[in-house]
């Protein structure tokens, strides 16, 4: 599997939540609109975060959703994954490639056109860039500009999804920008109504990405 739609790339959270209420957030994510997920873990033994990629791999197959693993080559082979995302701290993206094979979607994160150059020559399928707005979700980042996203979008023949901060009423930023998706955690998490907020940014995000 490697033909994958990056317009909105839901990335969870599972801090806080049950994994009932876990589930049936990116199930409702799913629903309303998310079409590629990742399960991003930073603080679960590998077992705990296994067990996760597991459960929520049965959802996305279910919707035929590809599941990305953030970090974590392991835990995205024995969860049968279509995907892992690696940061500039995880395994180089080329030793993964030759690890995992040809057929699994591999992301990578990039905040500058060297990074960006460099990620799709080692093999990178996709590239998250940001953040663009601040970001109250758990990371490590810089502030990435819009010219400098779409810099990077002109620089690689790979999907770019724009990521940090963004939610409904911030997106419009990205207009013009040849983006090919959004990547959300809080705008999805934290809603209220996870199916309706995904719906909403679905539907601006495939605005932004209609090239
Ligand atoms: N990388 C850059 S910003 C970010 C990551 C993983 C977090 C995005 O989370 P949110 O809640 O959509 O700002
Ligand atoms: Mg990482």
């Amino acid at each position: 599997m490697k033909r994958f739609d990056p317009t909105l790339y839901f990335i969870t959270d599972s801090t806080g939540f049950s994994i009932e209420d876990f589930t049936a957030v990116t199930e409702n994510a799913i629903k309303g609109g998310a079409s590629i997920v990742q399960l991003r873990e930073k603080e679960r033994t590998t077992r705990e975060y296994l067990y996760l990629a597991q459960k929520v791999h049965e959802i996305t197959q279910k919707y035929g959703v590809p599941l990305i693993i953030d970090d974590r080559i392991d835990v995205a082979m024995a969860a049968y994954a279509e995907g892992v995302h690696l940061g500039g701290s995880d395994m180089p993206i080329d030793t993964a490639r030759r690890i995992l094979g040809e057929d699994i979607i591999i992301g990578a994160t990039a905040k500058t056109v060297e990074q960006a150059r460099q990620a799709y020559l080692s093999g990178a399928d996709y590239l998250g860039v940001g953040a663009i707005y601040p970001t109250t979700t758990k990371v490590k980042t810089v502030l990435t500009s819009v010219e400098t996203l779409k810099d990077i979008c002109e620089s690689v023949p790979i999907p770019v999804c724009a990521i940090g901060g963004l939610n409904k009423d911030n997106i419009d930023i990205l207009n013009g920008i040849p983006i090919d998706g959004i990547c959300v955690v809080s705008a999805i998490m934290k809603a209220d109504d996870p199916e309706g907020a995904a719906r909403e940014l679905k539907k601006a995000a495939t605005r932004i990405t209609d090239k």
